[in-house]
């Protein structure tokens, strides 16, 4: 029987996708879980990982950016689109490996994969059988109340695209104080702490809106560097797995 969660890692440019993508499938290892690794940005040069299934392999941006003299937004546009015609080819890779859990690393620039109408149609292709996403938010631009309230209206388009259980993560937590790390949660949670923050009434209001949805998930504080937070994640995978209760 097929088991296996899907785990997409979708986030802003330079976020720590791929880093997160490489912490936390050693993480799961090491609790003794079966997992596999799709790389499905077709412009990486670079992976902090070997992927188990690579995009690369069928689809290059840099093939394409030569072969149709491409500049590099739009040969990564044309890559992105290819990836859905090489779809059958790595759900066959993914059922011969069988995971239990695959995490999959997205390209680089959101907007190509997740604002576009491909981005949600291979997610919904790649699915095996259960699936889930998790936005990484750079803990760098989610220091004041502008940066936190553009990062989580990001996660919230995201989570309108592609519809799945939707996790976000503040990763780069390292780089916070402890008291950085309060002030973030305190953002969230307060009701009237928006208010005496002394940001403009735009931002305040913005605040208050994303507050009064109330259903983007709290971000995890993670370090995909130092290995923090990665514990949170996998018991919410494991949830999810198991088809136990979403996360709030
Ligand atoms: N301090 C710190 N740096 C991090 C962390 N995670 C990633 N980085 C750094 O952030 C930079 C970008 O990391 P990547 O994992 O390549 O980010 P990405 O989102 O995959 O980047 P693109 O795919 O190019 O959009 C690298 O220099 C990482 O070392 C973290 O938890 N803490
Ligand atoms: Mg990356």
């Amino acid at each position: 029987m097929v088991n296996i969660l899907t785990v997409f890692i979708t986030g802003t440019a330079g976020s720590g996708k791929s880093t997160l993508t490489s912490a936390l499938a050693d993480y799961l290892e090491s609790q003794d879980n079966y997992v596999g690794i799709l790389n499905l940005d077709p412009a990486a040069e670079y992976l902090p990982y070997t992927p188990d299934i690579d995009i690369r392999d069928y689809v290059s941006a840099r093939g394409i950016m030569r072969k149709y003299k491409l500049g590099p937004n739009a040969s990564l546009i044309a890559a992105v689109d290819l990836i859905i015609t090489k779809v059958d080819e790595l759900r066959q890779q993914i059922s011969e490996l069988d995971p239990t859990y695959l995490i999959v690393d997205t390209p680089g620039q959101l907007e190509m994969f997740a604002f576009r109408d491909t981005g949600p149609l291979i997610v919904n292709r790649l699915n095996m059988d259960k699936s889930m996403v998790i936005f990484v938010i750079d803990s760098v631009h989610a220091r004041t109340m502008l940066g936190l309230a553009s990062s989580l209206l990001l996660s919230l388009s995201v989570q309108l695209r592609i519809q799945k259980t939707q996790v976000n993560v503040l990763n780069k937590a390292d780089l916070l104080t402890e008291e950085e790390i309060e002030e973030i949660e305190n953002m969230i949670e307060e009701p009237d702490y928006l208010e005496t923050r002394g940001d403009s009434e735009l931002v305040t209001r913005i605040g208050g809106i994303i507050r009064s949805i109330g259903m983007i998930p709290e971000p995890i504080p993670v370090s995909a560097v130092k290995g923090q937070g990665l514990d949170r994640i996998h018991a919410i995978m494991e949830q999810v797995l198991t088809g136990g209760d979403k996360p709030s």
